[in-house]
């Protein structure tokens, strides 16, 4: 088998790169270690910044997002038992963000690349990368127990956090940055109203909790807790009095419960490895970078790393130009970096930190407060929750 583009993973990294390539005539084949159903039944991004929509466009995908997609203007800072509403449109100039599910974008993504006939290789096994610093890469993989090769110019290892291109890189030739949390969120999929029509992110001496929603009838709610913790210990009785506990009077009034459809614990971590080109081998998304999702950075970083990618494709494929491809590197980085100083930032700010203490809770209360009176410091929140210009 050969192809000009090897993707590895078709999480939204992988398909939302082979859609672009597609429309750019450049062939790839995808390559998944999960059935369809497994990638579509992960829970996870929520929020779709400009640029990530633009992207969706461009990669003919964006029909449904537009028709069922939330669009929002503002959300809300929940602390010392008060709401205060960052009003992101007006301080951006009229910027928004898009509420529309990274499930939606990964079966919008699947139905298109399916109703093209283009060639994914689902529950692939044994899958390696080699030979990625010459010019002739490879993959292997095993499918029914049958192994194949498939040769190609270059691999684009979109496998996420735990994949196997970053892993194949020797030591020597990456760097790894890594910060881990000392806590994680413990995440509820519920068929009620959500409790406002804005996200809400609340700090509260119990904890961090964030409102948010999938539709105006499916909400997303999310509670800090214990990275000790289980979700078998967490019934939604316990889950629902807890989110009332860290929610304002008003909003726990308001709160519509009802049986979770889903219910996970994610840790939180940021993590970058540098660089992102290692020869014909480049990594997106997850697989070379990692954001607490606090700041809803990472479906979005992905996102823009697959733009520079698939711009550096076309540009080998239509001028023989191998710029895009030498700087992408460089390029993709100062943009996550932004990011993840962003959703460090947004983190320390709105969580309960073991070790702070007193102290620590009354500094993130004077933050917040500041963050709410001074139009510089709403500024620059809001231009980073909206998404910096590429
Ligand atoms: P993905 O979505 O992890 O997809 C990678 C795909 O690669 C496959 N794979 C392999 N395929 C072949 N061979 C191998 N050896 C392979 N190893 C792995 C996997 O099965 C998978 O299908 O990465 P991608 O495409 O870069 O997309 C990134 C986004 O998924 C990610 O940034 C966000 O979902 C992060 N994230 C969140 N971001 C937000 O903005 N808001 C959130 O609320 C939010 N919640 C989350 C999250 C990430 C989570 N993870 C990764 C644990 C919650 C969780 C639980
Ligand atoms: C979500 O809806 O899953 C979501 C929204 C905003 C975040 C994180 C997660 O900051």
């Amino acid at each position: 088998m050969r192809t000009q583009v090897a993707i590895i993973g078709a999480g939204p990294s992988g398909l939302l790169l082979g859609q672009l390539l597609h429309k750019a005539g450049i062939d790839a084949v995808i390559i998944e270690r999960q059935s369809p159903d497994y990638v579509l039944g992960r829970i996870r991004a929520g929020v779709l910044e400009q640029v990530s929509i633009d992207l969706l466009d461009e990669a003919g995908v964006g029909t449904r997002m537009h028709k069922e997609g939330l669009v929002h203007g503002g959300f809300e800072l929940l602390f010392k038992g008060q709401r205060h509403r960052i009003d992101m449109n007006e301080l951006t100039g009229g910027k928004n963000v898009m509420v529309y599910g990274q499930t939606e974008v990964t079966r919008d993504l699947m139905d298109a690349r399916q109703a093209a006939g283009l060639p994914t290789i689902y529950e692939a096994s044994q899958v390696s990368v080699q030979d990625f610093d010459g010019k002739h890469p490879v993959v292997r993989f095993e499918k029914n127990g049958v192994s194949h090769e498939l040769q190609c110019d270059f691999i684009a290892g979109c496998d996420g956090f735990h994949g196997v291109c970053r892993a194949s890189v020797p030591e020597s030739a990456i760097t790894n940055y890594e910060k881990i949390y000392p806590f994680g969120w413990l995440g509820v999929l519920a068929d009620v109203p959500p409790v406002s029509h804005e996200l809400i992110y609340a700090n509260t001496e119990r904890g961090f909790a964030l409102c948010s929603m999938r539709s105006e009838t499916r909400s997303r709610y999310y509670l800090q807790c214990p990275l000790s913790d289980k979700v078998e210990q967490w019934s939604d009785d316990a889950f629902w009095t807890e989110l009332k506990n860290r929610l304002d009077p008003e909003a726990r009034e308001k709160l519509i419960t009802g049986p979770s459809i889903e219910k996970s614990i994610a840790p939180l971590r940021s993590f970058v490895a540098e660089p992102m080109r290692f020869g014909q081998l480049f990594l997106a998304g997850d697989a070379a970078h990692i954001v607490p999702p606090t700041g809803a950075k990472g479906l979005n970083l992905a996102a823009s790393d697959v733009k520079y990618l698939a711009s550096a494709f076309m540009e080998f494929y239509a001028e023989k130009s191998t710029a895009g491809i030498d700087s992408y590197s460089e390029r993709c980085l100062r943009r996550v970096w932004k990011a993840e100083r962003f959703s460090w930032w947004f983190t320390s700010l709105m969580h309960q930190f073991p070790q702070a203490g007193g102290f620590g809770q009354k500094v993130q209360e004077a933050e917040l407060d500041y963050l709410i009176h001074s139009r510089a410091a709403s500024q620059s929140l809001a231009e980073n929750y909206v998404g910096l210009p590429l």
